[in-house]
């Protein structure tokens, strides 16, 4: 009997040990599942605060902006082109302005290359604010604002001083101004020359360009400047065209010589053929949400600095024409001349795209002819 009774005891407390055990043991699992479920909460938080510093144009990098006047505020400008092309030089000063002249309270990083995107995915993330600034053709900003595409009708200017004397006028202004419509704020204009086809093919009259498959930019006009000349209009990114030539899928595009030269088209498409279809400027723009968070003299000290860029690129411009034009003609680029005749028969050909995509403006357009010398 006090044997059975000594064997029960034991298994008592052997029970009760075992239990406190396992007490403790859920306690720590229960400790250590409230900790991951605190975590998960801590760090979804800081996502979302992230992200709605984010929608305010601000990042937890940048400290956001801060009401406090002696905190940087970090914006973001997205740039296509490469480090040194006239445009990221620009970029540049208008960064460096901004930073001595708001006594380092704003800095603008200048992400070159197309880190943040394509020039269409940097105009919607300015819509949404999570880009501050982008340098842009106006060709993609066009279908933002379809306004715009009067300044990209082919053969409109006469030269580059047309194209300036108009962008500089009133009508200039108020196109820039134009694009508050789809949220954003026209800054500056930057020059980029004449646009031109090349291929891997010659042309030497208009019939020559029929079936090339040829890179547009992403805007229906300039597709359909392509389709007048029985082209067959391709969208892709720049930097895809060389690859495409090479694989047969393509036959070339059209751009200014800078850019056929940075991107190193010549050894793809040899042929650079100046028929001058289009003069299409840059645009700064800022993004409407960023804008709203400013004071009213931070947007003024960065519209100015935005405006005294401009002249400077001007001048970065003109000096990079030049120079690639020789750069690729010592690459052994083929720079093909048009006869007056097939100018004009191109010309003739672009002509109902007036109709089609500034019919509504036609006012501006005859203005805008009154403007060359
Ligand atoms: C270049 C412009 C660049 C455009 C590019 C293009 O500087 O902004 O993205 O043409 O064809 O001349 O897409």
């Amino acid at each position: 009997m006090k044997k059975i009774f000594c064997v029960i005891l034991v298994f008592i407390i052997a029970l009760t040990l075992v239990s406190c055990r396992a007490e403790r043991t859920d306690a720590r699992a229960a400790r250590h599942k409230g900790s991951v479920a605190e975590s998960r909460v801590r760090d979804r938080r800081k996502l979302l605060q992230n992200s709605t510093n984010d929608e305010n144009g601000e990042s937890d990098k940048d400290g956001g902006a801060s009401e406090d006047p002696a905190e940087t505020l970090v914006l973001r400008l997205a740039e296509v082109h490469e480090t040194g092309y006239p445009t990221t030089l620009a970029d540049e000063k208008f960064a460096e302005l901004v930073e001595q002249k708001t006594n380092g309270q704003i800095k603008i990083e200048v992400y070159p290359d197309g880190k943040l995107g394509s020039e269409s995915e940097a105009v919607e993330q300015m819509q949404v604010g999570t880009v501050d600034f982008a340098r842009v053709s106006l060709s993609p900003m066009a279908q933002y604002e379809p306004k715009l595409n009067v300044l990209l009708m082919p053969y409109l200017y006469d030269d580059n001083k047309h194209m300036w004397k108009v962008l500089n006028s009133p009508i200039g202004q108020e196109m820039l101004e134009s694009i508050s419509s789809a949220g954003l704020v026209g800054l500056a204009w930057y020059d980029s020359g004449a646009r031109n086809f090349f291929l891997n093919r010659e042309v030497h009259s208009v019939y020559d360009f029929a079936g090339a498959r040829v890179r547009m930019q992403n805007n229906s006009l300039m597709f359909g400047l392509a389709e007048a000349l029985g082209c067959q209009p391709v969208d892709m990114g720049m930097g895809d065209i060389n690859t495409a030539i090479e694989q047969g899928i393509l036959d070339g595009a059209e751009n200014n010589i800078p850019t056929y030269e940075s991107f190193g088209h010549v050894k793809f498409a040899p042929n650079y053929i100046f028929d001058s279809h289009s003069r299409i400027p840059e645009i700064l723009a800022g993004s409407g949400k960023t804008f709203e968070k400013l004071s009213d003299d931070q947007k003024k000290i960065i519209r100015e600095c935005a405006k005294e860029t401009q002249e400077y690129e001007i001048e970065q411009w003109s000096e990079r024409e030049k120079k690639s034009r020789d750069t690729v003609a010592s690459q052994g680029v083929n720079f093909i001349e048009l006869d007056e005749q097939t100018i004009a028969d191109i010309r003739e050909r672009c002509q109902p795209l007036y109709d089609e995509f500034a019919g509504d403006y036609k006012d501006t357009i005859e203005q805008i002819r009154n403007m060359a010398d």
